[in-house]
């Protein structure tokens, strides 16, 4: 090869490497920095890094909602994926991101570590109602403190409050036992999640098609949205900075 080829292959090969260096080296922490770098884009199955370039996780992100933004860290919508699952399944997180899933308590404290965020629960019920609830803080501890909940106020909705008796529980599930009820809250109420003695809530509970309920209180209940025996189609869970929220301008 001659001087000018070479110089020639090297000039293309920087050339590539600028023009591809935006795509290559954006590495999102969260589904905020997504939509913050290009606010056109849709809901939908991204890569985010919250545990840094080594760490890739794929997420679902809700760009519609009051603003968009929202990292989906809990999703129910059909009854495909069992939520009946053991302390290492909620750590590390379960189900297809496209679906129904849980994105892992490790990857949730990670998430929540590195900024302040804001929660907001979207739900469903059989006749097609929507309702939310927002609170101005989402976070939980490391799993030394048992992925401890701290929520912050309930700032809006129309699902009603019912999260807040959750506050400052720790995370059970069936084969780990951070509850405050005589007994196993998960085992109970056949999901994982910050029982206390043991819910008002019960997002990770068991699947219900409509009336098809069996035992009480083990399906998915908001309690002062739809009142116990009732299990919702639909909830998803998911996080923003609180930078973003209308609460804190
Ligand atoms: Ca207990």
């Amino acid at each position: 090869m001659s001087m000018t080829a070479v110089r020639l292959a090297l000039a293309l090969l920087s050339l590539s490497a600028s023009v591809h260096s935006d795509q290559e080296y954006f590495l999102p922490i969260d589904c905020d920095d997504i939509h913050r770098h290009d606010n056109n884009t849709p809901s939908g199955v991204y890569t985010i890094y919250p545990g840094g370039p080594v760490a890739p996780l794929k997420v679902f992100c809700d760009m519609a909602s009051e603003g968009g933004g929202w990292t989906v860290f809990q999703r129910r919508m059909d009854g495909t994926e069992s939520f009946f699952r053991p302390w290492k399944h909620y750590k590390e997180g379960f189900g297809n991101v496209a679906g129904e899933y849980w994105l892992g308590l490790e990857n949730i404290f990670l998430l929540t570590s590195r900024k302040k965020n804001e929660l907001r629960v979207d739900m469903e019920d059989w006749n097609e109602v929507k309702a939310y609830a927002s609170y101005s803080s989402f976070s939980i501890d490391h799993e030394n403190s048992g992925y401890e909940l701290r929520l912050g106020t309930y700032t809006s909705g129309t699902a009603g409050d019912s999260f807040t008796h959750h506050n400052n529980m720790k995370f059970t599930t069936f084969d780990k036992d951070n509850d405050i009820w005589e007994k196993n809250c998960a085992q109970q109420y056949l999901g994982g999640f910050w029982y206390k003695d043991c819910h008002l809530v019960n997002p990770n509970g068991m699947y219900a098609p409509h009336g098809a309920i069996v035992h009480e209180n083990v399906h998915i209940v908001w309690l002062a949205f739809k009142g116990w025996n009732y299990s919702l189609k639909n909830i998803e869970m998911k996080i923003r900075p609180a930078s973003r929220c209308a609460c804190n301008e």
